[in-house]
C-alpha cells in the first residue's frame, strides 16, 4: 500500500507543489509535480525529484553528535545540550555576549523554524556578531530597497506573466529557477513571455541557458552593470524618455538628482568598460521606454559585485524612470498573506564591525569579516560560533582561512543534518528532522512571489520517539543562551514567544483582529504549538485573514489545511504609497549614501574604461585592522588578464545537495570554463588540470573550453570541495571539485552593504 502526500518543495525559491508517494514504511517511492497546485500546476525540476534520495540519505544524522577525544560521536539530546550549556555559559561569563557569533545559512529561509525561531535565538544571545548568507547574496538589494522604499523587505519583483519586456541582469532563472522572483516553472514562463510576443534581454558575461533563449544577449564585462544602467538612465534623460507615470508622479522624490548623477555616464563613454556597444545600450533604453509594460530584474551577478548596492538601486531607478514600478507588467510589490509588523524607516550602519569597521545592515555584519573577528585578539573577539543551516567554509570568502579559524574556536555548535566542511569542526552537532517530518509554509517567498499565494504543507511523516523538531532545538539553544540549564521546558519557552507575537499583533491597528484581547486570541489558537500556532496567528491577523472572526471566509491555517494545493490570492496589485515607509513617505530615488558612492564608480570607469582591458574590481580594499574610507582598486592583484565569475548547475544546490548520487549523473561539474582563445593563449585544453590563483588563494580544477563565456572571463561553480578531513558526505567527497571561495578575497566588498565580491575576481590561470 502506498499513500500520496502533497508538499511544497523547500529546495529553491520556486515553491513547486509536489505529489509524493510513500510506502508503508514512509519511504518515498515517487515524486511528481502536483498538477493541482495553484501556482506550479505540475512543474517539477530535477532537484525536486530527488527529495526521496535526500530523505533516505544514509549520511544524514539521526542523532546529535558531541566531540569526545577529538571525534564526533553520537550522543543523546540531553548530553548534547549539556555540552552546549557548559561551554557556552563559560564563554559568555568570561568574555561577554559578543564572544559568541551566529551564522545563519540559506535553508533558514526555506523552513518555518528558520523564519520564526532563529530570531528568538539571536536575540537571546545578545550578540552583535550576527552573520548570514545574505551578505554573500542579496544584502545589497535589501539595502537599496531600504533606502528607496524605507523597508529592506519591500523588494519589487517582475510581474512576469503580464510583462512585454523582461531585462535580466546577472541571473540565470532557467537554471536557478529564479531568485527574489518566486515563480514555479520559470523556464515555461519565459517561453510563454516570448510566445505572447514579449521580449527577453539577458545581460550576462556568460551565454547561459537563459541567455540562449533570449532575443538579445549582452555579454557584459563582469562588475560593470552599474555603468551600463547609469548609461541607460543617461539615455532616457538625454532623449527625453523619462516618464515615471501618473501613478507614481506624486510619490517620487529625487528624479532630477538621479538624472544629474547620470550625466558622466554616456553610453559612448561606458561602452568599452562594459564591453557593450553604445548603440546597444541606447537601444535598450529606448526599448524600455517604448514598451507598454517592461521590467528590469537583477540578481546574483548584480549583487555579489563591487558595486552591488549601486547596481541593485539602479535596477529600480530604471523601473521608476520608465514608469514601470508598481504597475502591472512592471516591477510590483507582493502582498503576502501573513501579518507583518509595521516597519520603521530603514536604518543602516547603526554599528560597525570591530576589526574592519564594516557597516551593520538588517541587523547583521558582513560575513566577509567573520574570519577577522575570530582571529583578531581584543575585547569582543569571537570565541564561539553557532551555525544554523549554514556552511560558511564552502560558501563565504576566504574559505580556506575561515576553515582554519573555525577549527581553533572554543565552541562550535552546528544545527545541521550533515557533517560538512563546517560542521566537522563542531563540538556539538544538532540534526533537524527530515523535510517530510515537518510542516512547511513559505513566509519568505510569499513576499517575493509573482502572484499572491498561500500554501501550507502539513508534516507527512511523524517525528520518531525522542526526535526533536528544529524549532525545539532552536528554542532550547535560546533558553541556554539566556543562562538556563538543560533540561529546558520547550513549551514554556514557546509560550513566551507566542506572547511576544500576540503583543506585537494586537499593538498594530492595521492587523485584522476581532478583538485586541491577548487572552481571547490565545484561546482561539489553542490546540496548536510551535511554528504552526504562530503561523495561524499571522495568517488570521494578515491582510487576507479571518481576523479571528471579523472577516468570514478569510484565511486561517485550518483553511489552508483544507486546501493542500494552495490558495491563489490573485495577481499582484499596486501598493504605492501604502508600501512606503521612508520618513518622507515617498520613494527616495536619490538616497544620500548611494549618491555619495557614485564618485567611486566614476573613478572605476576611468580605470577600466581607458583601454577596456584593466581588470580591477573597484571594490573597497580595507586592510585588516583599519578601515579606509576611501575606495581603492585592487591594483597589484595577481592576474594574467582573466576575471572569475561563478555559476550554478541545475542539479546541485549551493554546497549541500552534492550527496545525492543521481544529481551529478557522474559528470564532473566543478570545471573552470574558459574561452577557446584564452585557453589557447595559456596552453590549456579541455580536460587538463589548471591552477586558478587569486590574491586570496589557489585551487586546481579541470578545464572546460567553451565559447559560452566572453573572452577574458572564466567561471567556476561554488559549493564544491567536500573531500576535507572529517567530512561525512560519502558521495560528495568522491565527486571531486574545489572550494571556489578559497579564491574570494574577504577584503573585497561592496562598501555600502559590506556584501562580499564573489563575481569579478582578478585571477591568473596556468596549467597545473
Ligand atoms: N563563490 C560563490 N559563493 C557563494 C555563492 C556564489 O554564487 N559564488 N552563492 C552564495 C549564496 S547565493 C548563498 S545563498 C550561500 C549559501 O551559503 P550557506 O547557506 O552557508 O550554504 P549552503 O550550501 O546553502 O548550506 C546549507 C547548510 O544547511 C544544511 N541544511 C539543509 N537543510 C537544513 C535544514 O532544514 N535545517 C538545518 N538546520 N540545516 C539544513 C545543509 O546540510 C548545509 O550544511 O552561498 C553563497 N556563496
Ligand atoms: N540549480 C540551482 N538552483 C539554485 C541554486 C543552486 O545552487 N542550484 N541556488 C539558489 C540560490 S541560494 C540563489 S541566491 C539563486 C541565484 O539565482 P541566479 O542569480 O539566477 O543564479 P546564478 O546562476 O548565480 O546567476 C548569476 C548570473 O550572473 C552572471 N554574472 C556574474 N557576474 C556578473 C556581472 O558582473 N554582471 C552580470 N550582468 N552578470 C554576471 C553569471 O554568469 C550567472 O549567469 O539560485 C537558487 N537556485
Ligand atoms: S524548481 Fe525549486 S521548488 Fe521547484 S521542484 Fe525544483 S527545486 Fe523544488
Ligand atoms: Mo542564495
Amino acid at each position: 500500500m502506498t499513500r500520496t502526500v502533497i508538499r511544497t518543495c523547500p529546495l529553491c525559491e520556486a515553491t513547486c507543489g509536489l505529489s509524493i508517494e510513500l510506502d508503508d514504511a514512509d519511504r518515498v517511492v515517487a515524486v511528481r509535480g502536483d498538477a493541482e497546485d495553484v501556482f506550479s500546476a505540475g512543474y517539477l525540476c530535477p532537484k525536486g525529484a530527488t527529495i526521496g534520495e535526500l530523505e533516505a540519505d544514509p549520511d544524514r544524522l539521526t542523532a546529535p553528535r558531541v566531540r569526545r577525544d577529538g571525534r564526533l560521536v553520537e550522543a543523546s539530546w540531553e548530553e548534547a545540550f549539556e555540552e552546549v550549556a557548559t561551554r557556552l555559559h563559560a564563554i559568555q561569563a568570561e568574555h561577554g555576549p559578543d564572544a559568541v557569533a551566529i551564522y545563519l545559512g540559506n535553508p533558514n529561509v526555506h523552513t518555518l523554524a528558520g523564519q520564526l525561531y532563529v530570531r528568538p535565538l539571536a536575540r537571546a544571545l545578545r550578540t552583535t556578531n550576527v552573520y548570514s548568507a545574505s551578505s554573500v547574496d542579496q544584502l545589497p538589494k535589501h539595502v537599496s530597497c531600504g533606502y528607496l522604499f524605507g523597508d529592506p523587505l519591500a523588494i519589487p519583483v517582475p510581474d512576469l506573466d503580464r510583462t512585454d519586456l523582461l531585462v535580466v541582469l546577472g541571473g540565470n532563472p532557467r537554471v536557478s529557477n529564479g531568485s527574489l522572483m518566486t515563480a514555479p516553472d520559470l523556464p515555461g514562463r519565459l517561453t510563454a513571455l516570448r510566445r505572447r510576443g514579449g521580449r527577453l534581454v539577458v545581460v550576462d558575461p556568460a551565454r547561459t541557458r537563459t541567455a540562449e533563449r533570449a532575443d538579445v544577449h549582452l555579454a557584459v564585462r563582469p562588475g560593470t552593470d552599474a555603468l551600463l544602467l547609469f548609461a541607460v538612465v543617461h539615455t532616457l534623460a538625454e532623449e527625453g524618455l523619462v516618464d515615471v507615470g501618473d501613478h507614481l508622479g506624486d510619490h517620487v522624490a529625487g528624479v532630477d538628482e538621479v538624472v544629474a548623477l547620470a550625466a558622466p555616464f554616456a553610453p559612448e563613454r561606458v561602452a568599452s568598460a562594459c564591453g557593450i556597444d553604445a548603440s546597444a545600450i541606447r537601444s535598450l533604453a529606448r526599448e524600455l521606454a517604448a514598451a507598454d509594460r517592461a521590467v528590469v530584474y537583477g540578481r546574483l551577478g548584480t549583487s555579489t559585485v563591487a558595486f552591488g548596492t549601486t547596481t541593485s538601486w539602479l535596477v529600480d531607478v530604471v523601473n521608476v524612470l520608465t514608469g514601470n514600478l508598481d504597475r502591472p507588467g512592471g516591477a510590483m510589490f507582493p502582498l503576502p498573506a501573513h501579518h507583518r509588523p509595521p516597519r520603521r524607516p530603514f536604518r543602516h550602519a547603526r554599528r560597525h564591525s570591530r576589526v574592519r569597521g564594516l557597516p551593520e545592515a538588517i541587523g547583521e555584519f558582513p560575513v566577509a569579516t567573520l574570519y577577522d573577528e575570530i582571529v583578531t585578539p581584543g575585547e569582543g573577539q569571537v570565541r564561539a560560533l553557532i551555525t544554523v543551516a549554514g556552511n560558511p567554509v564552502l560558501s563565504t570568502p576566504d574559505g580556506g582561512r575561515l576553515d582554519a579559524a573555525i577549527a581553533g574556536l572554543d565552541l562550535v555548535v552546528a544545527v545541521d543534518p550533515y557533517i560538512t566542511a563546517t560542521s566537522r569542526h563542531a563540538h556539538v552537532v544538532l540534526p533537524p528532522p527530515r523535510i517530510l517530518q515537518r510542516g512547511h509554509y513559505d513566509l519568505a517567498f510569499s513576499g517575493l512571489a509573482i502572484r499572491n499565494i498561500a500554501n501550507h504543507s502539513s508534516a507527512a511523516v511523524p517525528l520518531e520517539d525522542g526526535q526533536l523538531d528544529e524549532w525545539e532545538i532552536l528554542l532550547t539553544l535560546a533558553a541556554i543562551a539566556l543562562g538556563q540549564s538543560p533540561p529546558i521546558e520547550v513549551d514554556a519557552a514557546d509560550a513566551f514567544v507566542l506572547h511576544q507575537a500576540l503583543e506585537a499583533v494586537v499593538a498594530d491597528p492595521a492587523a485584522r483582529l476581532v478583538t485586541r484581547e491577548v487572552e481571547e486570541l490565545r484561546t482561539q489558537l489553542a490546540g496548536r504549538r510551535g511554528p504552526e500556532r504562530l503561523l495561524d496567528l499571522l495568517l488570521r491577523a494578515g491582510p487576507y485573514g479571518d481576523g479571528f472572526g471579523s472577516h468570514e471566509g478569510g484565511l486561517s491555517l485550518a483553511r489552508l489545511e483544507a486546501n493542500p494545493h494552495g490558495i491563489d490570492l490573485g495577481p499582484l496589485t499596486p501598493r504605492v504609497p501604502a508600501v512606503l515607509t521612508t520618513t518622507s513617505g515617498r520613494i527616495e530615488l536619490a538616497p544620500e549614501p548611494i549618491v555619495a558612492d557614485v564618485a567611486r564608480l566614476e573613478r572605476h570607469l576611468e580605470v577600466v574604461g581607458s583601454d577596456g582591458a584593466g581588470q580591477t574590481t573597484g571594490a573597497v580594499v580595507d586592510g585588516a585592522g583599519q578601515t579606509t574610507g576611501a575606495a581603492q582598486t585592487t591594483g597589484a592583484a595577481t592576474t594574467n588578464g582573466l576575471v572569475l565569475i561563478g555559476r550554478r548547475h541545475l542539479r546541485t544546490n549551493n554546497s549541500w545537495s552534492h550527496n545525492v548520487a543521481g544529481l551529478a549523473k557522474g559528470q564532473q561539474l566543478c570545471t573552470l570554463r574558459i574561452h577557446p582563445d584564452d585557453a589557447a593563449a595559456r596552453g590549456l585544453a579541455d580536460g587538463v588540470a589548471a591552477v586558478v590563483r587569486s590574491a586570496a588563494g589557489e585551487v586546481t580544477v579541470p578545464v572546460e573550453v567553451t565559447d559560452a563565456l566572453r573572452p577574458g572571463v572564466v567561471s567556476l561553480p561554488h559549493g564544491f570541495g567536500h573531500d576535507l578531513d572529517g567530512v561525512e558526505l560519502t558521495v560528495a567527497r568522491d565527486a571531486g571539485g574545489a572550494n571556489s571561495n578559497v579564491l574570494a578575497d574577504r577584503h573585497l566588498v561592496d562598501p555600502i552593504s559590506g556584501n562580499a565580491v564573489l563575481n569579478g575576481l582578478d585571477v591568473e590561470v596556468v596549467p597545473a
